[in-house]
């Protein structure tokens, strides 16, 4: 079976014309196209999200939104996908059908660790007008800060104007918190750059939302029955996709072409980003918790579970919602709901339960701050909060011992261990981690008592009897 790339493209493109193909192709002449967009983070999530959305603007004949993708550190895909002439295809899952999407947007793909010459002269050239960003929470670091001033540095001394760089990652004002790296970083050695970035180019906040699993050998082996052809980097996705962004360009006509392939382009992004950070991802990170210590190895497995699925309608409605402000808050929890039970998508639960002790301060601990000062009920946060605990001991419930993926794995480890026999001591030194509690929680007694009662019932009865004392009435 041949490879997928340009020349095996044409030819389905040429087929696609006598027998109309279910497949769909790129319908733009990808020659024509040009990078304006340098995308840093290469993984599943950016190919499935907004690369689909640059797809959709060179499908509507403006050849300025190319993507040169760009990989941190790990070169296979980048590799992969350079050798594929940047070309993937996407299987998108509903409940009710699946179907193939070849995405054409991507047209170089390069590593930043092996060829940061090549970001920074992309950063540098005319063409390009934005930067895009899917880094993971821990990579909003000094090297991600390092790079990008490099690149804006090369493109002032150019003499070209500002860039609109966004953050698509799942951090509360991520825009915002950017624009600061940047600039403190330039200003360490150069104040008049750190100046021009300031003001020259724009740090739109944006939520971005998806679920896009990690690619498997499964989606490899559908896209080659699929299309006739080897398809190293293909993946797979759901439907449903939201991108929200804050109307901040540096070409203030990019919001209309943004939102004529279907990007909500608002003035403030936060209710929209609070409410996805918490109801979905936040739900995310308790069903991934429960699921790695019940042994259930997917997202979907778990909330067919009816305690589960009773569980988290509780944890977004009691909860999450009398929290936030967007609107039309059941419906969304529904669609969640709904999402998640996508028996297509098996997003597996270890997957999302990498690097929670970086994903729980942005997922829940707000919530559970408010929710104490205003004297209000903590109860499923705080069995989610001794379900993190109970995961940390590395073992699910049938004694099956799993890898914890996380910066401070090791740190969290080998602390739920000492204290191993001792629920109390447990919640005192895991609630004094601030980077993920702050420095309020740890002395709240009601908080710590309610931690500590889940805590103590999860280590006598399991996790199932917890989730049952919490909703005992059906
Ligand atoms: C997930 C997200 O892995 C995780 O932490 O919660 O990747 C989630 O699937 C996306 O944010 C959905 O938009």
């Amino acid at each position: 079976m041949q490879p997928l790339n340009q020349a095996t493209l044409m030819q389905l493109t040429d087929s696609a014309l006598v027998t109309p193909s279910p497949v769909q192709l790129p319908r733009y002449r990808r020659t024509d196209a040009h990078v304006g967009v340098v995308h840093l983070g290469l993984g599943a999530f950016h190919r499935a999200h907004q690369a689909m959305v640059f797809d959709a603007l060179l499908q509507r004949g403006d050849p300025r939104w190319g993507v040169l993708g760009v990989a941190m550190r790990t070169t296979e895909l980048a590799d992969a996908l350079a050798a594929q002439d940047g070309l993937y295809a996407v299987q998108v899952a509903s409940r009710e059908a699946l179907r193939w999407q070849v995405v054409g947007a991507v047209l170089q793909a390069c590593v930043a660790a092996r060829e940061s010459a090549q970001v920074v002269a992309a950063m540098a050239a005319p063409g390009t007008r934005w930067v895009t960003l899917t880094v993971t929470e821990k990579g909003y670091g000094p090297a991600l800060a390092a790079l990008l001033v490099q690149g804006l540095a090369a493109r002032r001394a150019a003499g070209l104007g500002g860039l609109t760089i966004a953050s698509c990652d799942n951090l509360s004002d991520n825009g915002r918190k950017l624009q600061q790296l940047c600039v403190d970083a330039a200003a360490q050695n150069d104040a008049a750059l750190a100046q021009w970035i300031d003001t020259a180019c724009a740090f739109p906040n944006s939520m971005v939302d998806r679920i896009v699993p990690a690619a498997t050998a499964q989606h490899r082996s559908d896209a080659a029955k699929a299309l006739g052809l080897v398809d190293a980097c293909a993946l797979g996705t759901e439907e449903f996709w939201e991108w929200v962004i804050e109307r901040r360009f540096v070409d203030d006509e990019d919001g209309d072409a943004l939102a004529a392939a279907g990007v909500h382009v608002v003035e403030d992004v936060k209710p929209f980003e609070e409410a996805k950070l918490r109801m979905l991802n936040g739900s995310h990170t308790a069903i991934a918790l429960i699921g790695a210590v019940l042994g259930l190895p997917t997202v979907a497995d778990c909330i067919a579970r009816p305690a589960i699925h009773r569980f988290v309608h509780g944890f977004m409605t009691d909860v999450m919602m009398p929290q936030l402000q967007r609107p039309g808050l059941p419906a969304y929890r529904d669609a969640l709901l709904a999402r998640f039970a996508n028996p297509e998508l098996r997003h597996k639960v270890h997957q999302i339960a990498t690097d929670s002790s970086l994903k729980i301060p942005l997922r829940w601990t707000a919530t559970v701050q408010a929710r104490l000062l205003a004297g209000a009920s903590v109860e499923p946060l705080a069995l989610a909060t001794a379900v993190w605990m109970r995961y940390l001991l590395g073992a699910d419930e049938q004694g099956q011992a799993y890898a914890i993926s996380d910066p401070l794995g090791e740190t969290l480890q080998a602390t739920a261990q000492q204290h191993r026999g001792d629920v109390p001591g447990t919640v005192r030194a895991l609630l004094a981690v601030t980077s993920i509690w702050g420095e309020v929680l740890p002395h709240d007694a009601r908080w710590t008592a309610r931690v500590e009662h889940w805590l103590q019932v999860i280590r006598r009865q399991g996790v199932a009897a917890a989730l049952a004392q919490l909703h005992p009435s059906d």
